[in-house]
Formats: structure tokens, sequence, C-alpha cells
């Protein structure tokens, strides 16, 4: 008889998860660099927040060609952010504030600096050769035209071998190649090794790559991709009670279906961006920027809420280290930056999955708009020097990098007014947000008006109401060019969220709300009556 536990009652899905980008959270030693001891020493203020678990971005050791998504050692920390005992510690102290760590596990590709690699490319015989994709050809003959996403061909000649290795990302990143058993072992062996440890969870990087077959030009969503994830959650995850959660851009809710199954075959939910894709020109790459499709936006949630309801399990994000910051980009950061920064937090909460909150999200930070030579992402830098070669006017990249540069999420975490924000004594490795005198956490921990304790709020609702949980979910005013509106219904609770997605006032029109509603949340002072929604005006209802 199959004993595995389901899904169905799992803790994640009360949980709210926090995402830590270590190197831009807290500086504990001065070289303006963040670390882990760093994060120890915020941990009241998580548990203040009150979320459930920290996802960390990648810590392993790495030469840090993408910031530690170009991993060279597994199971080692990286000395810029501290030492495997430093690792235990969080672990450990982060579990006395009721908070669990959950570690991003990068398994489509390694650094090039990894022991395996540096093996792999002695000669064809070495036994971790074939940890890597590797295809004949003729220095300057490439095997076929795929690029990577970080810019250039997707294969690197390596004259020892006198053959290509392919790289998806940067090739200081080769693609790991998972139709090798004996490479799947080790990373099971790993995996186990950090469960050992006592870790509450993985994220796994661009999970839906890791089948590629470049022959046949796939890279995402490959022939074998749930076969090995449901050999690598048999031998990993499913003999303990962790959360995953696995980063698929090229998800649609029937693969979502598959990935987060609720008989725990293959991962807790899926972290899939079709609502966040939808500000670029079709077809073409997100720095070719188009307005917000507001219907289709309110569309793709409602499709994701509708089909995965009792069949799978979602992520609920608007930020991550890769994404520019919500306010900035579909909010208002300038007259009305803490009243959108609400809207978005009190619509998106309400939604059925798990919510993550990106840090500083939770502040209401802002986009940037730096220099060129300030920046300093790698994807950032290969986009500016592509398209000044290809000819594009410098003011057409810089607005497109202003709005979408990964290095807006990436500014150092705006503890308080001090120097650098307070969150370095040494000179940050990246500039703080010169608004920090403004947005930070000191000011907004002692407001009870923040977006801080907004958020604060929306995370004890998700615990306090099974409907945040268990409701099915109903779009209202589908047609509404300004309203985002849905309601949330399980057998004894209502909730009804209205959100007016824009700056001018517009009559809220709807017939749900009347006098048995109450009022849980909002983000203006006398949000009693449903007659006109102001400015990114956002009401959180419930009924019992
Ligand atoms: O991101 C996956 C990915 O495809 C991104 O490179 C994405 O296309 C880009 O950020 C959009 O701007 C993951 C990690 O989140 C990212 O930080 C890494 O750089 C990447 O994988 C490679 O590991
Ligand atoms: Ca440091």
């Amino acid at each position: 008889m199959d004993k595995r536990s389901t899904n169905n009652e799992k803790w994640w899905k009360r949980a709210v998860i926090y995402q830590i980008y270590p190197r831009s959270f807290a500086d504990s030693n001065g070289d303006g660099i963040g670390d882990l001891q760093g994060i120890i020493s915020k941990l009241d203020y998580l548990e203040e927040l009150g979320i459930d678990a920290v996802w960390l971005s990648p810590v392993c050791k790495s030469p840090q060609d993408d910031n530690g998504y170009d991993i060279s050692d597994y199971q080692d920390i990286d000395p810029m952010f501290g030492s495997l005992a430093d690792m235990e510690q969080l672990i450990q102290e982060a579990k006395k504030h009721h908070i669990r760590i959950i570690l991003d596990l990068v398994l489509n590709h390694s650094s090039d600096e990894h022991f395996w690699f540096q093996e792999a490319k002695k000669d064809r015989d070495n036994p971790y050769h074939d940890y890597y994709v590797w295809r004949d050809g003729k220095e300057g003959e490439l095997p076929n035209g795929m690029r990577a996403v970080f810019g250039g061909a997707a294969w690197e000649w390596v004259p020892e071998v006198q053959q290509y290795y392919f790289h998806q990302f940067s090739v200081k990143q080769p693609d790991l190649n998972w139709e090798n058993p004996k490479l799947r072992r080790e990373i099971y062996d790993m995996i186990n090794w950090w469960v050992g440890k006592g870790v509450g969870g993985f994220r796994l990087d661009v999970i839906d790559q890791i089948a590629k077959e470049p022959d046949r030009q796939i890279t995402n969503n490959g022939p074998r991709l749930h076969e090995y994830l449901r050999e690598l959650s048999r031998e990993t995850f499913q003999k303990a009670d962790l959360v995953t959660v696995g980063e698929a851009w090229g998800a649609t809710t029937e693969l979502a279906k598959l990935y987060s199954n609720p008989d725990n075959s293959e991962l807790s939910m899926v972290f899939q961006f079709e609502h966040i894709c939808l500000d670029q020109i079709a077809g073409k790459e997100k720095w070719d920027l188009a307005p917000l499709p507001f219907l289709k936006l309110k569309e793709v949630f409602a499709r994701w809420q509708t089909q995965l309801c009792g069949k799978g399990w979602n992520s609920l994000f608007w930020n991550n280290h890769d994404l520019p910051r919500i306010v900035s980009r579909w909010g208002n950061d300038k007259e009305y930056r803490a009243e959108s920064a609400k809207m978005l937090a009190i619509l998106l909460h309400g939604l059925q999955g798990t919510p993550y909150i990106y840090q500083g999200e939770e502040l209401g930070m802002t986009n940037v708009q730096y220099e060129m030579e300030d920046y300093k992402d790698i994807e950032t830098l290969n986009l500016y020097r592509e398209r000044v070669e290809k000819g594009y006017e410098k003011s057409d990249i810089m607005r497109s990098i202003h709005a979408k540069s990964r290095d807006n999420a990436r500014t150092p975490m705006q503890w308080n007014d001090s120097k650098n924000a307070g969150f370095s004594d040494g000179e940050p490795w990246l500039k703080v947000n010169p608004n920090y005198m403004e947005i930070n956490a000191a000011n907004q921990t002692a407001d009870a008006d923040s977006v801080f304790h907004c958020y604060k709020k929306l995370i004890q609702l998700r615990k306090e109401y099974a409907v945040f949980t268990d409701g099915v979910f109903e779009l209202l005013l589908a047609e509404d060019e300004n309203l985002f509106a849905y309601t949330r219904t399980n057998a004894s609770q209502q909730l009804l969220v209205v959100c007016n997605f824009y700056g001018k006032t517009v009559p809220c029109g709807l017939k749900q709300a009347d006098a048995s509603m109450r009022l849980l949340i909002s983000n203006y002072k006398d949000a009693d009556q449903m007659m006109n929604l102001r400015p990114y005006e956002a009401r959180m209802y419930i009924k019992e």
C-alpha cells in the first residue's frame, strides 16, 4: 500500500514565503555584500512580519558570474556569504523564529569552475565528461543556431575534446546532462545531504529546462521532463515534509497540474510567469516594452485560479530577483506609492496559492534609474552591448533597462535612514536607491499605516480564515477597464476583493457588496462604503 502523504493538508498551503537575495539583504562585516550573519541579525524583523519560510537565492560556492546561479560546489557556502557553520546556525536560529529555510537548487547547469566540468573538459573518456551536454563539430562551425538566454551562441568550443558544450545561460554556466543516471544520482545525494541539515525545502531554478534536447532545439518542457521530476521527488523530497517550488517559465495550466499534482509525485507548487510577461511586445523580448493589457491580466489570473483549483497549486507573486519592482511597474511610485503598493498586495494575497514576498516589496521599494556604469547584472550588461551593436538609440536602451533591469530588484535592502540605508558600513556592491531616507523598514515598522503593516495584516488574515486557502475563485466585472474584483467562496465564508488598478476615481457598481460584509483590510482610512473607489483604492471584505 502506498503510504505517501498527499498534498491536501500541507503546511505550505497556509504559508507565506519571503524571498531573500542574500547579497543585497544585510551585510554583517562591512565588505559591501550581504551575508548569512546579516540574515541572522534580521530574523526578529522577519518574525514580526509573520512569514513562515525564507527562500534564499543561492549561497553555495560560486565564481558569481551570475550572482551565485553558477555553482562550483553544491555542498559548501561561498566565503562571501559565510561558512557552512553559519548556514547551520541560520537554519537553527530561523527555526526558533518559526521560519523554515528554503534553498535555491540550480540543477540545470553548474559553474564551469565546478570540479565536474573541470574534469569533463579534459578528455572524452573522463568519467565526468557525460555530466555535460557535448556535440561534435569543427571549430567555427556550431552544431546549430541556438542562442543563450544571456546573449550569444548556446555553444562553446573546447579544443581539448574538440567538441562544443551546450549552455542555455552564460558561457560560464554549462548545462548538466540529465540523461546521465550517474549525474542524477549525484544530484539526489547532494539534495539528501541538505535535507539532513534541516532545510525546509527547495526552490528549483529553471527546472523546466533540465530535459533539453538541443538536437531538436528543445529547451523547456522536453519529453522526459516529468519522468525526471518524478524520480527526483521519489529519491529526495518525498522522504521529508518539505516545500518544493519549481520555476517554470514555460508552464501552462495543464503542465502545472503535473508539476504540482496533489498526489505529491512531483513538486509542491509551480512558479510560473504568464501574468508577469504581459507588458512586452508579443513574440519579442522583455525589453520591448508594451502597456499592460489589463483585461488580459484579469483573464490570465482567472484562468490559473480556476483551472488549478483542487488539481494543483500555484505561487502568487509580483516580484523576485529577476523582475522590476511592482510598485514602479504596475502601480504608481510617485504620489500614490503607498496606496498602490498596498492595492497590489491586497489583490494578490486574496488569491488561492502560496504568496511570495520579495525583500523590500513589503516596504514598497521602487525601481532605480542609474547610469549604465552603475549596473552590475550580466543580463543587463550583455543586453546593452548587444543593442548598441545593433544600432538602437541609447535613450531607448536605457528606457528598457530602467523599466526591466534585474538590478531594480537587487539594490540593497533599505533598513533605515543612516548611511547606505543601514545595509552596510562599507561600499555596497550595488548602489543604494537614493530614496532610502523616505522608504525604509525603520519608518514603516513604527507606522501602523505603512505598506509593511498592510503586508503583516494580510499574512495574519491568511492564517485566520480558511477561505484564503480553499475558497473557490470567481472573477467579477471581467470587462471593467479599471477594477479588479473577485470573490473566494467556501462552505461557510466568502471573501470579496475590489481593487481600483488605476489613478482615477471610478464608481464601484458591485451588487455583492452589501451590509452583511465586513471590511477586513483596505488602503484608505475611511473605506466604509461601496460607492466610489479612489485612486488605487483596494478593499477586502468577508461574509461568514
Ligand atoms: O532565471 C531563469 C530565467 O530564464 C531568467 O534568466 C530570465 O529569463 C530572466 O531573468 C528574465 O529577465 C533563473 C534565475 O532566477 C536567474 O536569476 C538566473 O540568472 C537564471 O535562472 C540562470 O540560473
Ligand atoms: Ca558581508
